[in-house]
This record gives structure tokens, sequence and C-alpha cells, in this order.
């Protein structure tokens, strides 16, 4: 119980307004059958109650745990993002401090580099706008520090991505607030993000359960561009987030550094229908620019019944 007293009041009725949504999808299933689907996509050998009938339980236990899209929680498996402040003044650069504690609540010391780095630190306002991507760097005593600035109001979540060593791959989410009005920014879908001078176009569809190649195309002045630099040991590195909760995706690179573009492959997989926020981040001529695209996602293979579409 440990865990669960140390989830914030806000991080516990995230957890359990998704846990119950999972629920209702399933109740409300036809059969069972495209959700086992799923499942052994997920879990592979776990999947294997499949005969047992007691959906209900068996469901309840995975929805907890393995099914819980990464981000929607401060607290998982253990692992708690604990910040040292959460409130931000804008357009004032500020060091943000944070700790990931462990189950005894003693900080984590000792994380695996993925992507080049032992900790993504992403920020996103919570209408989806103000995307930041950067790599904090850890004391000796587990606390993680980065110089930022939040140039505009409004409320923000912070994503740390990490891999504790020995440990699974981690995405904990903490609200951080910046006082002062704001306008909420609405997206219409869109596959075209010009950013920077350049064109940038995204192709392929998310499938919900389903692992999908969606490939971004980059161009400049109507040209591709074929001298893309690696950029954390990818040619791009691609965040994806549900719109609505901000549900965090691991979107990986189908391919490592050494393709010069102007195509960038990326393997997808989307939770739920819906419209997802995606940033793409890729390198050239020694910059770094975040291309953001729209896409709402075509339906679910197995759809899981009536009541859950558009
Ligand atoms: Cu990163």
């Amino acid at each position: 119980m440990n865990t669960a007293a140390k989830l914030s009041a806000y991080g516990v009725s995230l957890a359990l307004v998704a846990v119950g949504g999972w629920l209702v999808g399933e109740a409300v299933g036809p059969g069972d059958t495209g959700v086992r689907g799923a499942d052994a996509a997920h879990t592979g050998p776990g999947a294997d109650h499949s005969g047992e009938g007691d959906a209900g339980d068996v469901h309840y236990g995975h929805a907890a745990g393995e099914h819980l899209p990464d981000g929607l929680a401060s607290s998982k498996n253990g692992y708690t993002f604990t910040p040292e402040t959460t409130t931000l003044e804008a357009g004032e650069k500020t060091t943000l401090s944070f700790r990931i504690t462990g189950p005894q609540g003693e900080p984590v010391t000792r994380f695996d580099v993925e992507h080049e780095k032992r900790m993504h630190l992403i920020l996103l306002r919570r209408d989806t706008t103000n995307f930041q991507h950067v790599h904090p760097t850890m004391a000796a005593d587990g606390t993680w520090s980065v110089p930022i600035t939040i140039d505009d109001p409004g409320s923000y979540r912070a994503f740390a991505d990490f891999t504790p060593t020995g440990g699974e791959s981690t995405t904990l989410g903490i609200d951080l607030a910046v006082p002062g009005d704001f306008q909420p920014v609405h997206h219409e879908p869109s596959r075209v993000a010009h950013v920077d001078g350049y064109d940038v176009r995204l192709d392929g569809a998310l499938v919900p359960g389903r692992t999908s190649t969606v490939t971004a195309t980059v161009s400049k002045d109507g040209r591709p561009v074929t001298d893309l630099q690696p950029y954390l040991g990818a040619t791009g590195h691609l965040v994806a987030v549900r719109t609505g909760d901000l549900a965090y995706l691991h979107v990986h690179p189908g391919d490592h550094d050494g393709n010069p573009g102007p195509a960038i492959e990326f393997a997808a997989e989307v939770p739920s229908e819906g419209t997802y926020r995606l940033f793409l981040d890729f390198r050239h001529e020694d910059t770094v620019h975040t291309a953001e695209f729209t896409v709402e996602t075509g339906h679910a293979e197995h759809p899981p019944g009536p009541g859950h579409g558009h």
C-alpha cells in the first residue's frame, strides 16, 4: 500500500478513470476474441488464461498492470516521479529538479541508457502545445535537474521516460502549473507540418491494438532532404500522446542512425481509437527541429463492441 499512498489524488483519479474505461469496453463486447488477440500481442505467455472464462478477474489484473498506457500515473511499478516544485513562473528560466524514488521511497540512482540518455523529460501543455524534450543531468544523490523556460501560462504535463537498471522502461507523468491566463489551442487533424522552413509529411495509419508503421518524410524548398543527421541514436525521435488524457506512447524508430532521409520510419502502437498528437524531433545541419502532427486513428481490427465508436 506504500505505493498507493504515494500517488497524488490526481494520479489516482486518472488511473481509475482509465481502468474504468477499459472495463466498460470489456463489458459491452460481443465476445472476447478480439480482446484476447490484443492480450496475446501484449503479454505473450501471460495470455494463456484465455480459455478459463473468468474474464473479469483476469482482465482487471491486466488492466491495472499492463494495459494502462504510460504517462497517466505519477507512480507505477514501484517507481514514483517526485518533483521538488510543481509551480513555475511563465517566461522565467528555472531549474526543474526531481527524483525518481523506488518502492521504499529511496531515490533511484541507476538508470540504463536509452536513446543515448538515461533520462528523457518531455514537457507539454495539456492542450498539447509547447512541446519540449530535454535531458536532465543527475547528481550523485539521484536528484535530476534541467534548466527550462516555459513561456506560456497553463497546465503542463511533465513526462519522465527512463529505464531503471534491472527494471522495465517506464514513463511517469506529473502536472506542472504555470500561473496566468491562457487560451487553449484546438488542433485539427493534420499530417503535414511546416517548421523552420521544412515541410514534413506523415504517412501510415495508426491502428488501435496493433503495431503499424508510420513514415515521416522531410523536405525543404520542395526538395527531399537527404542528409538528415542522427539524433539520439536514430534518424528521428517520435513522441505521441493521446488527446484528452495525454497517455504517452513509446514510438520506436524503425531504422537506426545512418539513414540520411528523406523518409524516417517508426513502429507505433496506439492503445485505443482517438486523436493523437505526434512530435517528431529530427536533426539537420546541426539543429534539432520538431514537427507536429494531429492524427485520428483508424478503427480497431477487432472492435470491442457497440458504444465504443466515434
Ligand atoms: Cu530524449
